[in-house]
C-alpha cells in the first residue's frame, strides 16, 4: 500500500500521507512525498499543492521505529524533503489536523502556507526523547513565533492546540470546518490573487535583546536540567537563529542533533517511550479482543486509596459509586476528594465547572445493593485477606454478571481473592500507587483464571484514565514492591555496615532517584512497612526478619507523619534533619550484631542498591511474573522514582554491561553475611550473552 496518495482536484494536487498509526515520516513516506511533489511540479494542470494526513495525524514526526536502523539514513532525508517543499515553484499549502509534531511540524514549516484545524495538536516534543528538532524546526519556528515563544515550545516539548496559535504567522488559517477543503479553497485563493510564496527561511528574527534573553534562558535551562543534555542543546540550536545565517543555523542544528542522538540519555528516553507502549501488548491477547463496556464504576473503601482511585474515573467522566461501612467514613472520603479538586482549582488545573461536573458524577452508599449495576468494582480496603474475603463474597452476591471485580491489593494473592467468588474469570488485580489520583503506574495483576477480555479491558481502561499499565503475575509484592524489598535490604546492609541514612540517600539522589530510601520511608510512614514485616515474621517465625527500622518504630518514630523517623522534622516542615538519636540507635544495633562499621563510597552504595534491584528484576523475569525486562523498567520508572534519564533498572544494567553487574554482585556476595541467595546473581544475568538483550 502506497504511503503517499496523490490526486488532483480542480487543478489542486492533493498529497495525502498514509502511514498508520500516526504518519511517521519513514523512508517510504519521505520518498513518496518527493515523488509526488515532482509530479505536481511537472503537471501543467496543477496550479497549487495541498499536503495533508488524516484527522488523527498530519504527522507524528520522524518514524521512531527507524531510529538506529539504516532506513533512517536512506535518502531522501527529512531535511531534503523539506527543502524540496520550500523550493517548489507552485504554492504548497499544509492542511493540518490531528497531531502535527516533531518532524511533522518541521515538514509543515517547509510549506509556503499552513491551514490548521483548531483542535490540531502542535509541538516539537523531540526534547522528550532526549533530542532536538533536527529538520530545521529550531531555525524556522522562531522566525514565525519569535525567539521566546518558539524556545519555550522547543525546550519544554509542550503540545498545544492550533487554536492557541491562530493569531501568529505560523498559520494562515485556523478553521473549525474540514481542514482539507479549507486548504484547497485557500490554495485557489492564493492562485487567483497571485499571492507571493512565503518561504520561512527568508523571514527575519525580530528580537532586539536576543543575546541577553538567551543568556538568561541558558542559565535557567542549565539549572533545571542537570541530568538531561537535550534542553540546553535545544537552546544552542535556537541561538543559531540570531547568530548565524539560515543555512549555517541548519548545520549547527544538525551537529547538535547528531550529538544528542548518540547520547545515553536519549537512548534511555527512546527506550522508555517504546517500553511504555510495548507494556500494553500481551502476547496471548489479540489486539482486537472485544472489550467490556465500562460505564459505571464502584469503589469499596473511601480511604486515601479509594478516594484517589475514584478520582481517576471521575476525571474522565465515568460515574463512581463509593461504598463505605459508615456515613462518617463516606463523608470523610468525599471530603478528601473535594479537597483534592479544590487544590487543583486553586492551581488553575481545573475549572469550577469541571470540579462541579466531577463531584456530580460521584455518589455514595452504605449498601452493596447499590452496586448492582456497576461494570467495574475496585476494592480498596484494609490489606488483610480476611477483610478481602468478606468484601469479595459480598460483591459476588450483588455485582451483575459480566462486571469486572478488581482488588487494589499491593501484594496479596489475587488467585486466592478470586477464589472467594463464583466468577474467578472476572477477577483481576488493579494495584494503584499512592496518591492514586497522581501516580502514573498501575500494576495489573493477572490471575490464573482472569479472562482475556478482562485483562484487555483493564489495560484499555488504564490508558483511558492516563495510567501506565504493566501486567504482573502473582508473587509477594508483584513486580515493584518485590524489587523495593531487595533495594531496601541492600540499603539496610550498607546502613548496618557503617554508612549513615543521609549518606545513602545522598548517593542515590545524586544518581538520580527522586528520593533516597530513608527519606522515602519517612514519607510513606515507617509503621506501614513495619506492619508488613510483622505479618511476614508471624508467617515465618523461624526466620529473623528484624531490621533497625523496627527499633525506630518501637521508639514511636514513624516518619514525617509524627515528626521523626530516620530524620527529625520541624513542625510543618518536610526538610529532613539528621538526628543523633537515630545514629545512636544504629550504633547500638551494629554493636548487638557485632558489626565493625566501615566507610562506603557513593558508587558502591549506588551499585549495591541498584544491582540488588536489577538482580531481583531478573528473577521476576525468570519466573515469568513480568513479561519483559522493559516492563520492569516501566514499573520502576513510573512508580518508584528511578531516574528517567537512566531508562529504568534493567536498561541501565544493560548499559553498564551485565558482565560487570554480575561481577560486582559476586563481590558483594563475598563480603556479605546475608543469606547467600540474596547476592546470588540471577541465572538470567549470568546467561545472557554479551550484546543480547535481557529477555
Ligand atoms: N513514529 C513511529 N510511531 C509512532 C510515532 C512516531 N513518531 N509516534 C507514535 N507512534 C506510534 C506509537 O509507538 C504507538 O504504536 C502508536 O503510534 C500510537 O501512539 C527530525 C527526529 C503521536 C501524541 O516525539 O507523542 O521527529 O503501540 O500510543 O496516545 O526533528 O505517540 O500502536 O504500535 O502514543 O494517541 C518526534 C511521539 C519524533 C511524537 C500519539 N515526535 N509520539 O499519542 O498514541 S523525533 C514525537 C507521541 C523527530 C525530527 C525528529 C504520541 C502521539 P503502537 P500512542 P497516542
Amino acid at each position: 500500500m502506497s504511503q503517499v496518495l496523490y490526486d488532483v482536484v480542480d487543478g489542486i494536487a492533493r498529497i495525502t500521507l498514509q502511514n498508520p498509526p500516526v504518519n511517521g515520516l519513514g523512508f517510504a513516506v519521505r520518498k513518496g512525498l518527493v515523488e509526488a511533489l515532482d509530479q505536481a511540479e511537472g503537471d501543467a494542470a496543477v496550479s497549487a499543492i495541498v499536503i495533508t494526513g488524516n484527522d488523527r495525524a498530519f504527522s507524528g514526526g520522524a518514524d521512531i521505529t527507524e531510529f538506529g536502523t539504516p532506513r533512517s539514513g536512506w535518502h531522501p532525508g527529512l531535511r531534503t524533503v523539506i527543502e524540496v517543499l520550500e523550493q517548489a515553484s507552485k504554492p504548497v499549502v499544509a492542511a493540518i489536523d490531528g497531531v502535527c509534531l516533531g518532524g511533522g511540524l518541521e515538514l509543515a514549516l517547509g510549506t509556503h502556507f499552513r491551514v490548521a484545524a483548531a483542535q490540531a495538536k502542535i509541538g516539537l516534543p523531540e526534547v522528550k526523547l532526549g533530542l532536538l528538532p533536527g529538520a530545521g524546526g529550531t531555525q524556522r519556528l522562531p522566525r514565525l513565533l519569535g525567539l521566546e515563544a518558539a524556545l519555550d515550545l522547543i525546550v519544554t516539548g509542550r503540545i498545544v492546540k492550533a487554536s492557541t496559535l491562530a493569531n501568529t504567522p505560523l498559520f494562515d488559517r485556523v478553521v473549525e470546518t474540514p481542514v482539507v477543503e479549507a486548504a484547497i479553497e485557500f490554495a485557489k485563493e492564493v492562485v487567483r490573487q497571485g499571492t507571493p510564496l512565503k518561504r520561512v527561511r527568508d523571514l527575519k528574527i525580530n528580537q532586539p535583546d536576543a543575546e541577553a534573553f538567551l543568556q538568561v534562558a541558558r542559565r535557567n535551562i542549565a539549572a533545571a536540567n542537570k541530568n538531561q543534555p537535550a534542553p540546553l542543546l535545544c537552546l544552542e540550536a535556537v541561538a543559531g537563529c540570531v547568530s548565524l545565517p539560515f543555512d549555517q543555523g541548519l548545520v549547527n542544528e544538525r551537529e547538535l542533533f547528531v550529538k544528542l542522538m548518540g547520547s545515553p540519555e536519549s537512548l534511555a528516553l527512546r527506550h522508555v517511550f517504546a517500553a511504555e507502549r510495548t507494556a500494553t501488548k500481551i502476547p496471548d491477547i489479540p489486539a482486537d479482543t472485544p472489550l467490556r463496556d465500562i460505564r459505571k464504576v464502584g469503589v469499596i473503601g473511601a480511604g486515601t486509596m479509594g478516594g484517589g482511585i475514584s478520582m481517576n474515573y471521575l476525571n474522565v467522566g465515568i460515574p463512581v459509586v463509593l461504598l463505605e461501612l459508615t456515613q462518617a467514613a463516606l463523608d470523610h472520603g468525599v471530603g478528601i476528594i473535594r479537597r483534592n479538586y479544590e487544590i487543583s482549582l486553586k492551581r488553575g488545573r481545573l475549572t469550577q465547572a469541571q470540579l462541579d461536573e466531577r463531584m456530580a458524577l460521584l455518589s455514595t452508599t452504605l449498601s452493596y445493593e447499590d452496586l448492582a449495576d456497576v461494570d467495574l468494582v475496585i476494592e480498596a480496603v484494609f490489606e488483610d485477606m480476611g477483610v478481602k474475603e468478606k468484601v469479595f463474597k459480598a460483591l459476588d452476591a450483588v455485582i451483575k454478571p459480566g462486571a469486572i471485580l478488581a482488588s487494589n491489593t499491593s501484594g496479596l494473592d489475587v488467585d486466592v481473592i478470586a477464589g472467594f467468588t463464583k466468577r474467578p474469570e472476572d477477577v483481576i488485580g488493579l494495584h494503584f500507587f499512592s496518591p492514586a489520583n497522581v501516580m502514573k503506574l498501575l500494576e495489573i495483576v493477572r490471575g490464573a483464571k482472569t479472562a482475556k477480555d478482562v485483562l484487555a479491558t483493564s489495560i484499555a481502561m488504564a490508558k483511558k484514565i492516563g495510567k501506565k499499565p504493566v501486567v504482573s503475575g502473582i508473587c509477594d509484592g508483584f513486580i515493584g514492591n518485590r524489587m523495593l524489598m531487595s533495594y531496601r535490604a541492600a540499603a539496610e546492609e550498607i546502613l548496618m555496615g557503617g554508612a549513615s541514612p543521609a549518606s545513602i540517600d545522598k548517593a542515590l539522589e545524586n544518581f538520580g532517584f527522586a528520593m533516597g530510601p530513608h527519606r522515602m520511608g519517612d514519607l510513606a510512614g515507617l509503621d506501614i512497612s513495619w506492619s508488613i514485616r510483622k505479618r511476614r515474621q508471624a508467617e515465618n517465625p523461624d526466620v529473623d526478619l528484624s531490621v533497625v527500622a523496627d527499633r525506630l518504630c518501637m521508639a514511636g518514630r514513624f516518619g514525617q507523619k509524627n515528626g521523626a523517623g530516620w530524620y527529625k522534622y520541624e513542625a510543618g516542615s518536610r526538610t529532613p534533619i539528621v538526628d543523633p538519636v537515630v545514629e545512636k540507635i544504629i550504633e547500638d544495633y551494629r554493636a548487638e550484631k557485632g558489626i565493625t562499621p566501615r566507610t562506603y563510597t557513593d558508587s558502591e552504595i549506588v551499585e549495591r542498591c541498584v544491582y540488588a534491584l536489577v538482580n531481583e528484576g531478573a528473577r521476576i523475569l525468570e519466573e515469568g511474573i513480568a513479561l519483559r525486562a522493559s516492563d520492569i523498567d516501566v514499573v520502576y520508572l513510573s512508580g518508584y522514582g528511578f531516574p528517567l534519564h537512566r531508562g529504568g533498572p534493567m536498561h541501565y544494567a544493560q548499559q553498564v554491561g551485565l558482565f560487570n553487574v554480575v561481577r560486582a554482585i559476586r563481590r558483594f556476595a563475598a563480603q556479605s553475611d546475608k543469606a547467600a541467595e540474596f547476592w546470588q546473581p540471577a541465572a538470567l544475568l549470568q546467561n545472557t550473552e554479551a550484546g543480547q538483550a535481557l529477555k
